[in-house]
């Protein structure tokens, strides 16, 4: 609903800082008018509740039009007047708008947030067209953000913005608004895509749900699916260095917008005479969650059970087309159908019919007069974020006489505790409540109502958007307060966990890991700050290090030269350590293969391009090759390797040519393990692995659920990356094989 009036908003304490609202739509709507279309604006209560804010503080909205444009550009309709408010479009394709907001926002997230597993699609491309328009969203928000501005973001449709824009702009005020409800973490977990997401929200300062149980279900999550360290008294989580805010924050309604159209409208239930016919009403936007089939029986249920109501009482269900759901929409709008064409079948007399039903949208000025004229609200979704709805009845019983029946399945009934609350599964349970609801005493109505209608006026959506506001920037400064550097976050992710073990076996990537990435590989060199590192980790009691690579072992040996520790080479091919000489039994076919393969890559002769033979494998470096040559030298070589079946591996910058073994880092560090620990190694070490490049992902993977692993990713970590933490460099490896060194995690609490 939108206000005419500009509500006189309290200046929040504090720095008024401008604000950048990020939700799906902006608030326009395509109109058409004598043949031309038009953007106008879009009516809704969170509109007229951001507008006055962003007037006030300066800022900028970032959302789609509405209009879909096949050559990326905005859309060509010219935005309506902006009132002082900026409105940066976001440009997508209709592919975009097919795979993001009606596959992945509305057939994957929308119906498993809202519990309907059955219906969610899991469809990878989906996803990966979700992740494409979050960042874009993400980099139109950064660009409109202001220094020290807070970013609003809104929605199920774009979870990943958050995080894009973390890595954007690092220093961002970030805040986060769900909808819709946050299912259990046990309903949650069943989409492959759970972490991410919950690494996307994770970004923010505030995360913001509407009632309390979301928040239960979002913190239980993190904790689960995540690992991290939660206070659920404070609503905080720890992620990456951060403390994360989570907080129930209902939204509400513009109140007086409500009020002063009922003012206007002819009184309800009050003027109530005998024989005159009971309204009951529903409304909501057609959807699969509302449960209005389910409604449908429950007056039905009424109707057999009591029939003394027939003539005495009229269900009137009011329905907004969701344009986005066609298909879902056509397949519920018959089975309303049915059910009302069986119902008035059943029941209808002369001059009187039970059910009446309209698919239509009416302006504010229509539907609070409904609402007014209505003896009984009936609304039952089988799940809701919220339901606004409830709230606009309520507001609009200016004679505190109405009846709300709501489902406890929404997130209005935590506030609204005085209606009659169902269950919308049961239409016994609901024919009651029907029941109940026709024969209520004035006085219980009364005193439900102005329960209900004080505590609706008390949080109405101005005083909404001024508490998340301020709650936003508060979450930002105790996130900043307490920012931990990504070590301190890895450190406590897992001090008590490497505690519950007397050893921790701690296996180190060499390149990228420990050094720096070179230009060219022979000078990657340990630094003395790293040497020293590891000689003070080969000293601790508690620690057994390897070094694993995929170098030649004796060029690894002869760089790090640390006696004690157990050398891993050639990508596990050849192992060397204390009790330990290893070579696959398999290799020796492979080394003619492997010496036609150099010759012929020298052969090649691509500037640049360097072949580096280390017996059992070899790599083809090209990070000196210019980079618009690189993608033929890598197809060159690839060919090479393949026509003398080796196996080839891409790498940074590296081609490599290994047996085509079923044989990797991952297996070879299973391999040291039980060889210097024993077959049940898990129970006493704790096997901690820290790599950097695509081959460790073998080893990530080898050691998920019996092991850990951190992966050292100098600008963000890959969404598919299997490790479960990240250092952001070798000098923070380097800081934690410290910290690992000094015995840190021993006083670590299990
Ligand atoms: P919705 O699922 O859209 O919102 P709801 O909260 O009930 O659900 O809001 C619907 C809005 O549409 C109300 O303001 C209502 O007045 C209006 N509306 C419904 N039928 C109408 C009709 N026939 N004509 C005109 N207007 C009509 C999502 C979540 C909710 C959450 C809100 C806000 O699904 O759970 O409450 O966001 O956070």
């Amino acid at each position: 609903m939108t206000s005419s009036h500009a509500p006189a908003a309290e200046p929040s304490a504090g720095p008024e800082r401008p604000l950048v609202v990020v939700s799906n739509r902006l608030p326009f709507q395509v109109e058409r008018e004598a043949g031309q279309a038009r953007l106008a604006r879009a009516p809704g209560g969170l509109v007229a509740a951001l507008e006055p804010v962003l007037r006030r503080r300066g800022g900028t909205w970032v959302g789609w039009t509405g209009v879909p444009r096949e050559d990326g550009r905005p859309s060509g309709y010219a935005l309506p007047d902006t009132d002082g408010v900026a409105y940066r479009p976001v440009p997508l394709s209709a592919s975009e708008v097919a795979q993001y907001y009606g596959g992945f926002s509305n057939r994957t997230l929308w119906p498993l947030f809202h519990y309907f597993l059955g219906r969610t699609q899991i469809d990878g491309g989906t996803w990966a067209a979700y992740e494409r328009v979050n960042e874009r969203f993400a980099e139109l928000a950064a660009a409109a953000r202001a220094d020290g501005g807070l970013v609003w973001v809104h929605d199920y449709q774009l979870l990943r913005v958050p995080h894009h824009l973390r890595r954007l702009a690092p220093d961002a005020r970030i805040a986060f608004f769900l909808h819709i409800p946050f299912p259990a973490t046990e309903v949650f977990r069943v989409l492959p895509w759970a972490r991410p997401l919950l690494r996307g929200a994770l970004a923010c300062d505030l995360v913001g749900l509407h009632v309390p149980a979301y928040v239960g279900h979002f913190l239980t999550s993190a904790e689960r699916l995540l690992g991290c360290e939660v206070d659920r008294a404070a609503g905080t989580v720890r992620f990456e260095g951060r403390v994360v805010s989570v907080q129930a924050h209902p939204i509400g309604i513009d109140v007086a917008l409500v009020e002063a159209l009922a003012r206007g409208a002819a009184p309800g239930p009050r003027q109530r005479a005998d024989d005159r016919v009971a309204e009951i009403l529903g409304v909501d936007r057609l959807d699969y969650t509302k449960g209005i089939p389910e409604r449908l029986a429950a007056v039905e249920r009424l109707l057999e059970r009591h029939p003394g109501y027939r003539r005495r009482v009229r269900f009137t269900q009011l329905m907004v087309p969701s344009r986005e759901r066609v298909a879902e929409y056509a397949e519920l709008k018959r089975q309303i159908d049915e059910a009302v064409g069986r119902i008035n079948g059943r029941f209808s007399e002369a001059g009187w019919s039970p059910v009446r039903y309209l698919v239509r949208s009416l302006p504010p000025e229509e539907l609070v007069p409904l609402y007014r004229g209505a003896d009984v609200a009936l609304l039952t979704p089988l799940r809701d974020g919220m339901n606004l709805v409830a709230k606009e009845y309520v507001a609009a019983q200016l004679e505190n006489d109405g009846v709300l029946i709501l489902s406890e399945m929404a997130g209005a009934a935590d506030e609204l505790q005085e209606a009659l609350l169902v269950n919308p599964f049961d239409p016994d349970a609901v024919a009651d409540a029907l029941h109940r609801a026709l024969g209520m005493s004035e006085d219980e109505r009364r005193a439900r109502m102005s329960a209900l209608r004080d505590r609706v006026r008390s949080n109405d959506v101005h005083a909404w958007v001024d508490r998340f506001v301020a709650a936003a920037e508060r979450a930002s400064d105790r996130a900043r307060a307490a920012a931990a550097s990504p070590v301190e976050a890895v450190e406590r992710r897992l001090g008590p966990w490497l505690a519950a073990r007397p050893t921790v076996a701690l296996l180190l990537d060499y390149d990228g890991t420990l050094t720096p990435r070179v230009a060219s590989p022979d000078d990657a060199r340990l630094s003395d700050p790293a040497r020293q590192a590891l000689e003070e980790a080969a000293r601790a009691p508690n620690l057994d290090i390897a070094i694993v690579s995929g170098r030649a072992l004796d060029d690894l040996k002869e760089r790090v030269g640390i006696a004690g520790f157990t050398y891993v080479g050639n990508h596990g091919f050849e192992m060397e350590g204390p009790g330990l000489a290893f070579r696959h039994e398999r290799t020796e076919r492979s080394l003619e293969a492997m010496r036609q393969a150099a010759d012929a890559l020298e052969a090649l002769a691509v500037p640049g391009a360097r072949v580096e033979p280390k017996g059992v494998t070899l790599s083809y470096h090209l990070r000196a090759v210019p980079a618009d040559a690189r993608p033929a030298a890598v197809r060159q070589a690839e060919a090479v390797l393949r026509r003398r079946r080796l196996r080839v591996t891409f790498g940074h910058d590296v081609v490599e040519g290994r047996p085509a073994l079923d044989w990797h880092k991952g297996r070879a560090v299973l391999h040291v393990l039980v060889h210097r620990h024993g077959a049940d190694w898990p129970a006493r070490v704790r096997a901690l692995y820290v790599g950097d490049d695509v081959t460790d992902e073998d080893a990530f993977r080898s050691l998920r659920g019996i092991g850990r692993s951190i992966c050292v990713a100098s600008n963000h970590v890959p969404v598919a990356t299997a490790s479960d933490l990240d250092l952001p460099d070798p000098d923070a490896v380097l800081q934690l094989v410290r910290w690992l060194a000094a015995g840190g995690f021993a006083h670590a609490a299990p």
